[in-house]
């Protein structure tokens, strides 16, 4: 509430008018919607009310087109920094969803992990420089390796991440976008970048692709059928009270014992 109060300190009453209106605007996703409302409350503090004016691209979804878009620069970014980096799109995008409301990486490289450390930064330092970020929240890693996988099956993982809103140019698109109005050079778009230590791509993958209901599904097998704990970091096994570790999705399953999965068949 403390936003509502600075807000109309800050504006007076009108801006209240157009907070109501941000709440009588809600989007499927509660935990997105209030991220959108927190940034663009935040970036209206302190760049006046012209940070309300991407909220309208932040509530249309993004398209496979935008998503595309994004990729390539997001890998231009990652590779000149670590050109050994795997970039992957993860989310309802890996799903074969065409659209969504963010877009969704994960970024891993088998390089020195001091690099890895500085990458996100080193990305968001370039972006701003570019003016291609319009607000970034980076959220540091508090992995630890001998940590055992969480039970609860909507815990948060530990990998570095970066909230951020990207500032798509309008040239980085081949086709016309129905959702693009007309002489907008650009369009805000909510991007999440994940990176992870590369030993644990496989259980970052699985665990950013989704879909949120086929993750617990999938975690309360493992846990009911299997006695393990799966989680996005690690595969646990109680039974044998070891780590099973593995490269590819595809090992994940088999350790569970079940069918590989694809992605498009986790939409559930
Ligand atoms: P959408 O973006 O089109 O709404 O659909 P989505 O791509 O399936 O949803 P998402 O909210 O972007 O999340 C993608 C997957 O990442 C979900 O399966 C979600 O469970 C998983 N995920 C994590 N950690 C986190 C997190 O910290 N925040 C969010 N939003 N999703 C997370 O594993
Ligand atoms: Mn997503």
């Amino acid at each position: 509430m403390d936003y509502f109060v600075s807000m109309e300190m800050e504006f007076g009453v009108d801006a209240c008018g157009h907070v109501s209106s941000l709440l009588g605007t809600g989007s499927p996703s509660t935990e997105g919607w209030l991220f959108h409302v927190h940034v663009t409350l935040s970036i209206a503090l302190s760049n006046g009310l012209s940070g309300f004016l991407y909220y309208e691209d932040l509530v249309s979804c993004v398209t496979r087109a935008e998503a595309e878009a994004v990729s390539v620069l997001v890998k231009e970014a990652v590779w000149a920094f670590l050109p050994d980096a795997f970039v992957t799109m993860t989310g309802g995008f890996r799903r074969g969803k065409k659209m969504g409301h963010d877009v969704d990486f994960l970024i891993t490289s088998p390089g020195s992990t001091e690099d890895e450390e500085q990458l996100l930064q080193k990305v968001m330092n370039l972006w701003e420089k570019k003016g291609l970020v319009l607000y970034y929240d980076l959220v540091e890693s508090t992995f630890e390796k001998l940590r055992l996988p969480s039970r609860k099956v909507d815990a948060l993982d530990h990998f570095q991440k970066c909230f951020l809103i990207f500032k798509l140019p309008r040239q980085r698109l081949d086709s016309d976008q129905p959702s693009w109005q007309e002489g907008k050079t650009w369009k805000a778009i909510r991007v999440d970048l994940v990176m992870c230590p590369y030993e644990r791509r496989a259980f970052a993958l699985l665990g950013w692709t989704g879909s949120r209901q086929f993750e617990r599904d999938l975690r309360r097998y493992a846990t009911h059928e299997r006695k393990m704990i799966l989680d996005n970091h690690a595969l646990y096994d109680k039974t044998k009270r070891i780590f099973l570790k593995a490269e590819t999705e595809e090992e994940i399953f088999a350790h569970l014992g079940l069918d590989y999965i694809e992605p498009w068949e986790r939409n559930a």
